[in-house]
């Protein structure tokens, strides 16, 4: 049988590399799209493939940004793949508060820059999954459980860039007969998540202060509630919802809520910290009661103008008709995180 080609945007992301290792898995030729850049970005996919000729038989990587339409339409048209995964973006919501035109054009534009080449080529059996996100839910009026039909009021560049991005897949499909899909993903972590994102900033954080590496651990906002899943888990459901029989929209969740401050208490708790916290807002701290030192304290600086306080996903619709469900809880990706930091030392 032929195999499937996939072609891959944001590749050398969190996500692009537990879904490469899946499709490698699935039998498919995998191609991927990298930036350039002056160092190494390739440190999630590199045992995937030979880093300096940039291939092994089913892997192949090409140079590409979609914030340029040519080479991204050269790339497909060369490719000419059966799936493609949108999940390049300028991906940090914090960040796009700084930059929001650079998160615009490749968040948003760059996501409509692949449909258009789609329609050009005319590659009506190409398949497009668009990585959609819980952050276009943004403000909302009552905290409950959040589904395919729930309005999004986003709170950010990087919210309203993801919510172009996603009436732009609906938009192609019911134009053009793109079969155009969006997983509306809720946050999920790893291993392999960015050091800046909170998760890892705490796991990593803690693990550094119990090797003696570091003082304390400085957050932000610690009373926002997130629907925490696996990024593997999480890849998955990408693959699922490109192969079911029509293009739609999935939420993709664990439906199971946890703050911020709860999750930092449970990573401490896993590495024996004993904490106490006290004080309020920006003064609140929680102290080491082995040495009475400050473990953790807050900073503004990592307060957002605007916050997304509340995000629980109700992914019914996916168990149902996708046969996905998520294997981690949040206390197996704790653990995952915590084991896998504590190899590097
Ligand atoms: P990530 O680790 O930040 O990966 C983003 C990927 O996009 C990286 O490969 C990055 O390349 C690439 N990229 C950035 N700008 C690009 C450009 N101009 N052209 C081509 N590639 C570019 O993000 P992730 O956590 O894997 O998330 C994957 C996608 O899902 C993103 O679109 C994100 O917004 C979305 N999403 C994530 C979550 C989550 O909780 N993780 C939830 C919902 C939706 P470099 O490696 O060179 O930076
Ligand atoms: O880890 P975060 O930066 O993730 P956020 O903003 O929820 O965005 C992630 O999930 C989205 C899906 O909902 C994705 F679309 C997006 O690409 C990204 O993957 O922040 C989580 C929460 C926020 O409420 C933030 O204010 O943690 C709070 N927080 C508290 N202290 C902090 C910190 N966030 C970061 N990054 N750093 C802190 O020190």
């Amino acid at each position: 049988m032929k195999k499937k080609i996939a072609l891959i945007f944001g590749i050398t992301g969190q996500d692009g590399s537990y879904l490469a290792e899946l499709l490698l898995k699935k039998n498919y030729i995998i191609h991927g799209v990298k930036r350039r850049s002056s160092s190494a970005n390739t440190e999630r996919i590199d045992h995937l493939f030979d880093s300096v000729n940039f291939s092994n038989k089913n892997f192949f990587i090409h140079y590409g940004d979609i914030s340029d339409g040519t080479s991204t339409l050269n790339i497909i048209n060369k490719v000419k793949p059966d799936e493609i995964y949108n999940l390049a973006a300028q991906s940090h919501v914090r960040v796009s508060f700084d930059i929001p035109e650079y998160t615009a054009d490749v968040t948003a534009i760059g996501a409509l820059r692949i449909l258009e080449a789609l329609r050009i080529l005319r590659l009506k059996k190409t398949k497009y999954y668009q990585a959609s996100s819980s952050e276009m839910y943004g403000l909302l009026e009552k905290k409950k459980s959040l589904n395919e039909l729930t309005p999004f009021h986003p709170r950010s560049v990087y919210g309203i860039s993801k919510v172009f991005a996603f009436h732009a897949a609906v938009h192609y499909r019911e134009a053009y007969g793109i079969f155009a899909s969006n997983g509306i993903l809720f946050n999920h972590e790893s291993p392999r998540r960015g050091p800046t994102f909170v998760t890892k900033k705490i796991v990593q954080g803690l693990v550094r202060i119990k090797k003696g590496l570091q003082k304390k651990l400085t957050l932000g906002n610690l009373y926002a509630v997130r629907d925490w899943g696996h990024a593997k888990d999480y890849a998955t459901s990408m693959w699922k919802i490109l192969q079911y029989k029509k293009p739609d929209n999935w939420v993709i969740a664990t439906n199971k809520e946890t703050t911020v401050k709860e999750f930092a208490n449970r990573v401490a708790k896993k590495l024996g910290f004993k904490i106490k916290w006290k004080g309020k807002g920006i003064y609140e701290k929680a102290i080491n009661l082995d040495n009475n030192k400050t473990i953790i304290d807050i900073d503004k600086k990592f307060l957002r103008p605007t916050e997304v306080d509340f995000l629980r996903g109700d992914f019914s619709k996916a168990k149902r008709l996708l046969k996905w469900k998520p294997a981690y809880n949040t206390d197996d990706l704790i653990e995952d995180m915590i084991s896998s930091e504590l190899e590097d030392f």
